[in-house]
């Protein structure tokens, strides 16, 4: 007999009220908490109903599953999202205005939580395996910043989903750090120390009850690694095999970072299938399909992250096969498999994708036109910033080719030049190191873009006299401006 009650989502839903404040289990669809939610959405829309206002603020580790970003988006119950979102329902709330985003560091999320920065949690709602009698909670497919929802809320409530096996114990690494100004370093020297727990664990009076669920992750799946995705993936392992030639690579080769999505997942098998590429580790945050397919074959022999994000056929093989993956991964707390101090001191190379970035090297990784955001910055400061070397690759065009993705001034920063190092596309590479604005300038048009916008790039540039940085103010928006009212930044000129 359970010590907890057991409720329907419904029932769960039920004890929520309008204007609370919840952290939901969640790192990407991975883990995300998704019968309550998605009860407490269908409970907003009886709300409106009768008159009555109901919206609830929402923080969790990244972004999650439909049926929690989708459904309370599409019920109009959100009074205001943090950190990171990839739901299109959710992404139009926020670009009309109805829904109050703010986007944050991953890592940071846990401390502002700890240190009140985000305000009173009244609920943590989280997805486990298990839950003890002791109140020793075992997470599903990620532990993003639930250690901490749970540690702060008032009252919690668990999703127990039988769509995982409990065998799941024993993959997660639980550790708590100090209280600032005190706090020692995290003790983990090699992207595979394990320095904390298996479970986390609460406090079991504030376990307001528990829903039996038997739900799969709601992980869409990954596009096939096309022309333009193998071409970046291979000239970023040929970037990589270049550095270890020059000795700046240990041979033992070093920790790789990589994010989330189609482009990182072509990155990631490129450089576990190059024969010229030891057998590496990861210190990164999402583990995705090729991570798998680069165990398997030995190209990666173990990999730190915070979520298990893989599309339901790979996840039924790592299940079925879980003694020969059990000891080649660890899922940590958020603050831990992002955390700076860990990535500057163990020389991690971060790859991450950029939506737009400008010809001196800064990125933009979250808006559109500088106006409208995609998905957040999710851990890519976070790394980028601490990397040993930091690189951003992303095609050279988008849409079609009606978009460059260098453009002379990025629409919106979020990684400055002075973190970018190494700019990959397709066609080529940008090695910005050591290289003044207007040096950089030339390598990333000349190597990175698209050759249809070669010659009105660099027209940009080699016309301005003196100064640091070879910039025009008031030309530096011409191709977003020329695609605000065209659709198209083809034929534009800078004369
Ligand atoms: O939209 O499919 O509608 O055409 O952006 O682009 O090429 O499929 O690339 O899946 O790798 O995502 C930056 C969004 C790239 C992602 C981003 C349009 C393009 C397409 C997606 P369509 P692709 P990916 C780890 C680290 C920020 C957070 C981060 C991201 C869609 O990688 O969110 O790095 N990164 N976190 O057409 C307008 C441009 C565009 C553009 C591409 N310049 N203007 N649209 N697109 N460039 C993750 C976590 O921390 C959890």
């Amino acid at each position: 007999m359970s010590r907890y009650p057991i409720l329907t989502a419904e029932e769960a839903a039920s004890l929520i009220q309008h204007d609370d404040n919840i952290g939901f289990s969640g790192f990407t669809p991975a883990g995300a908490a998704k019968a309550i939610p998605k009860a407490i959405a269908a409970r907003a829309r009886v709300e409106h109903a009768a008159g009555r206002p109901f919206k609830i603020g929402i923080a969790t580790g990244a972004s999650t599953g439909d049926s929690l970003d989708g459904e309370l988006a599409r019920a109009d119950a959100v009074k205001w999202r943090t950190p990171y979102q990839s739901n299109k329902d959710m992404r139009k709330g926020i670009n009309e205005g109805r829904i109050h985003f703010f986007d944050m560091h991953l890592s940071q999320v846990p401390q502002y939580v700890d240190y009140g920065f985000l305000g009173r949690f009244n609920w943590a709602i989280v997805e486990a395996t298990e839950v003890t009698p002791d109140g020793k909670i075992i997470p599903t497919t990620s532990v993003g910043a639930s250690p901490t929802f749970l540690r702060y809320a008032d009252k919690i409530l668990i999703e127990v989903n039988a769509a995982h096996p409990k065998s799941l114990r024993g993959i997660h690494d639980i550790y708590t750090l100090g209280r600032i100004p005190n706090r020692r370093e995290i003790p983990i020297y090699k992207a595979n120390d394990r320095i904390g727990e298996e479970f986390i664990r609460v406090d079991p009076y504030k376990i307001a009850g528990i829903v039996y669920t038997n739900l799969p992750d709601e992980s869409g799946g990954f596009d096939p690694i096309d022309e333009t995705t193998r071409k970046i993936g291979e000239n970023v392992a040929k970037f990589l095999v270049g550095e270890m030639a020059m000795g700046r690579i240990p041979s033992e080769f070093l920790p790789i970072q990589s994010g989330v999505g189609n482009i990182a997942n072509a990155v990631l098998s490129s450089l576990s299938e190059n024969p010229e590429i030891p057998p590496f580790m990861m210190y990164s945050e999402v583990i995705q399909d090729s991570v798998i397919a680069a165990m398997k074959s030995g190209g990666i022999t173990f990999a730190s992250g915070t979520s298990l994000t893989i599309s339901p056929a790979i996840q039924k093989e790592v299940y079925d096969n879980f003694d020969f993956f059990r000891s080649k991964f660890l899922l940590r707390p958020q603050e831990l498999s992002n955390n700076p101090e860990v990535a500057r001191r163990l020389g991690v190379v971060s790859v991450n994708t950029a939506l737009e970035t400008d010809i001196f090297g800064n990125v933009n990784s979250t808006h559109v036109l500088g106006k409208d955001i995609m998905n957040g910055i999710g851990g890519s400061g976070d790394f980028t910033r601490s990397a040993f070397i930091s690189i951003f690759t992303c095609p050279s065009v988008a849409k079609g080719g009606k978009i460059s993705t260098i453009v002379p001034t990025c629409s919106h920063n979020d990684h400055s030049e002075h973190s970018v190092q190494i700019l990959i596309t397709e066609n080529g590479i940008a090695d910005l190191r050591a290289k003044s604005p207007g040096e950089r300038a030339r390598a990333i048009v000349e190597n990175c873009s698209h050759p249809e916008y070669r010659d009105a790039l660099h027209s940009f540039f080699n016309s301005v006299k003196g100064g640091q940085t070879p910039q025009t103010l008031g030309r530096a928006f011409r191709m977003h401006e020329q695609y605000a009212a065209t659709g198209d930044m083809r034929g534009v000129h800078f004369d």
